[in-house]
């Protein structure tokens, strides 16, 4: 990591950037939701790309001098297109959220009805969260996950042949099992309701080969491109091309200004990187981790929502030990493990609380944790729990985990 002229200019970010990477070697990342993206894309982000405004879409630019921006936001398109099997691909959003928020207000006028996933059962905030613009200006209904972890696709189908929605969306934050896309877009042609597909936690498995592809079943689908992805951060939004000017009117003019083109290039490098027969093995590898981490968790004695994991991410369910989200995910960070606090289905504690937390494999994978590596893992936050008051066992469990960051270096050559 070059940082010769913020050290120059701006010590005190240069330091806490410097600060940031170490944590990063040194601590083992469970946030299912992150990941550690490559140094090209990295490089690509920090380019000079970042001086252009592009208002506008490829070739159709409110702004003179885009020739070479105009090539890699229409490579990025082309890529997001061929890598998931869809017409159109629009790269602007910066956000998974905002992807969502193009999407409602490319379909939907306010007031009109959603039917999406509960938040606190493992949806997402724009799905129609009560503090969320989508739940602000839209009427929305939720469904939830029964006492297995899974989606009951009769309870999904009859609160839409009740509520008749006008947006299906399923895709989550904190979903374990594979989603049935072909299933909702039953659901959503019985209603007359479009289908959307949030992708953002499982476009890398998906990518990859190890998750089931909407294409074919959702009109749309978005994403973020930081997540299993491996990407830069920022969203995606993919359709059949009959509905390709009205998601590109949403975004722009409709919801942002110039687009981000140093991330939007990023976007190209790591659709370029998740096409190759690498990440394949990678996205393989991620759920082989993910199960023996939720295996090793099994084995030691802890509770997951719904059992065994069918992707990169699981829910440990603390509510037999009488400790909460909050202070065990305060308490892994002792130990040198990163996770979040998670609201567990029909959670007796407030979402600030919680009795779970999530934990991911992809960033772990990414650096070559192995099986073994996440048996060791399983081990360490089991150990910490049962001890979290013997500062002794902590201290050791800390050392247990900066042995294997050793083992499995990241980013070496900053
Ligand atoms: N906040 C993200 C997550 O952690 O899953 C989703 O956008």
């Amino acid at each position: 990591m070059n940082l010769e002229n913020v050290k120059r200019v701006d010590p005190d970010v240069a330091m806490y950037i410097e600060k940031e990477l170490e944590r990063q070697q040194s601590t083992i990342e469970l946030i299912a939701s992150e990941n550690f993206t490559s140094e090209a894309v990295m490089e690509t982000c920090g380019s000079v790309l970042t001086n252009k405004y592009a208002e506008g879409k490829p070739n159709k630019r409110y702004y003179n001098g885009c020739e070479q921006i105009d090539k890699i936001e229409s490579l990025a398109q082309k890529r997001a297109c061929e890598l998931f099997g869809m017409d159109h691909a629009n790269v602007q959003p910066h956000s998974g959220a905002q992807a969502n928020m193009a999407v409602f207000m490319a379909v939907l006028k306010p007031g009109d009805r959603v039917l999406s996933m509960d938040l606190s059962n493992g949806g997402h905030l724009s799905h129609g969260s009560p503090v969320n613009f989508s739940g602000l200006y839209f009427d929305v209904k939720s469904y939830g996950v029964d006492s297995e972890g899974n989606i009951d696709y009769d309870n999904v189908r009859s609160m839409a042949l009740e509520h008749k929605p006008k947006l299906i969306i399923c895709g989550a934050s904190n979903y374990s099992k594979i989603i049935d896309f072909k299933k909702f877009r039953e659901i959503a042609d019985e209603v007359g309701a479009y289908l959307l597909a949030d992708i953002a936690h499982i476009a890398g498995l998906i990518a990859g080969g190890v998750h089931p592809s909407p294409a074919g079943y959702a009109h749309f689908v978005t994403t973020t491109t930081h997540k299993t992805l491996r990407g830069p951060r920022g969203g995606i939004i993919m359709c059949d091309e009959e509905f390709a000017q009205i998601i590109d009117k949403a975004v722009f003019p409709g919801m942002q200004g110039g687009p981000l083109e140093h991330i939007i290039a990023g976007k190209a490098v790591a659709l370029l990187e998740a096409s190759k027969p690498e990440f394949k093995v990678y996205a393989q590898n991620i759920v082989k981790n993910a199960k023996a981490l939720a295996q090793g968790l099994l084995d030691n004695g802890m509770d997951i929502v719904g059992g065994m994991t069918e992707n990169h991410l699981m829910t440990l369910d603390l509510r037999k030990t009488g400790k909460t989200g909050k202070d065990m995910a305060n308490l892994l960070e002792v130990v040198g493990i990163t996770a979040n606090k998670n609201t567990v289905p029909n959670d007796p504690q407030s979402p600030f609380v919680t009795s779970g937390i999530r934990l991911g494999a992809a960033a772990a994978t990414t650096r070559g944790f192995d099986e073994n590596a996440m048996r060791e893992v399983a081990r360490i936050i089991s150990e910490a729990i049962k001890n979290s008051e013997n500062q002794e066992v902590l201290n050791k469990l800390k050392e247990d985990s900066l042995a294997l960051c050793k083992k499995f270096p990241l980013y070496s050559n900053m």
